[in-house]
């Protein structure tokens, strides 16, 4: 999954690929690297981030949608707004990745009343207070089975479980302690069986990993994504949500070639 954000204050991107020109062009390099779905996003979800008022997050992503579904691309949508995911899927969207997972009970009956496949993410708490002080007494536990309770209030909406992906949500209301026993334990997670999706894309607990603590900037964290997003697909993850797509692809096909 390609990582393509409309917005001007992403974390790593913010103001790259704002305009309609550069979205598509963006796209449709990451389709021609590798991914094989592109996710769209109109709201900045990076700790403290503003909300997005709803006609904005529409104008930004809708036009995108629809040049890119014309060109035949396969899109995801990120979104926490029933109504930028209701008009994103009549756009041509086939993936609703919410971070959120369906918490607006409006948002489980545009999903219900749509064939699309959705990603349920966990976040403790919300984009504007989420990294003030994340608590858990067993963070994986918690993580799986706060899951298995979105998918099942999921399909009692509606949903049948072939259209259901489970992400732990990687940076959201989570420390540097909690990310790593979440990737280290992912297997718990497949286990539920579900597909699994991992966003570890240049995220901050990624340049916090040398001994030293030194931090690492944004576009040096990649090597770390690689490799725990190799260590991951051993243990059965599905997708990745990456801004790097080329490389991504690369580091799958490597692990894909050992059980060839
Ligand atoms: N991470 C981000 C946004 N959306 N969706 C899922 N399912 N999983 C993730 O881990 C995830 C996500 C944050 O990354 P990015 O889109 O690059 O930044 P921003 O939220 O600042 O636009």
């Amino acid at each position: 999954m390609g990582v393509l954000n409309v917005t001007p204050d992403s974390f790593s991107d913010g103001g790259a690929f704002v305009t309609l020109e550069s979205a598509v062009n963006r796209a449709r390099a990451m389709v021609d690297e590798g991914a094989d779905l592109i996710d769209v996003g109109g709201e900045s979800t990076r700790p403290g981030a503003a909300p997005v008022p709803v006609d904005e997050e529409l104008r930004r992503v809708i036009p995108t949608i629809e040049a890119l579904a014309a060109q035949g691309v396969s899109i995801s949508i990120d979104t926490m707004k029933p109504r930028v995911a209701a008009e994103a899927i009549g756009a041509g969207a086939v993936v609703l990745n919410d971070v959120s997972a369906l918490r607006d009970e409006a948002m489980l009956e545009a999903l219900a009343r749509s064939p699309v496949t959705v990603c349920l993410m966990h976040m403790q708490g919300d984009p504007q207070t989420m990294q003030d002080a994340p608590s858990y007494n067993d963070v994986v536990t918690e993580v799986r089975d706060e899951l298995k309770a979105m998918a099942k209030r999921a399909i009692a909406g509606g949903v049948s479980t072939d259209r259901i992906w489970l992400d732990p949500g990687i940076g959201f209301g989570k420390t540097m302690e909690h990310n790593v026993a979440l990737v280290k334990d992912v297997e718990e997670l497949v286990n539920v069986g579900y597909p699994v999706l991992l966003g570890l894309s240049r995220k901050s607990f990624l340049g916090k990993l040398l001994g030293s603590g030194k931090a690492v900037d944004v576009m040096d964290r990649l090597p770390a994504a690689l490799a725990l997003q190799a260590y991951a697909q051993t243990k059965g993850v599905r997708v990745f949500r990456t801004h790097d797509v080329a490389q991504t692809r690369l580091a799958v096909e490597a692990i894909r070639s050992l059980s060839a």
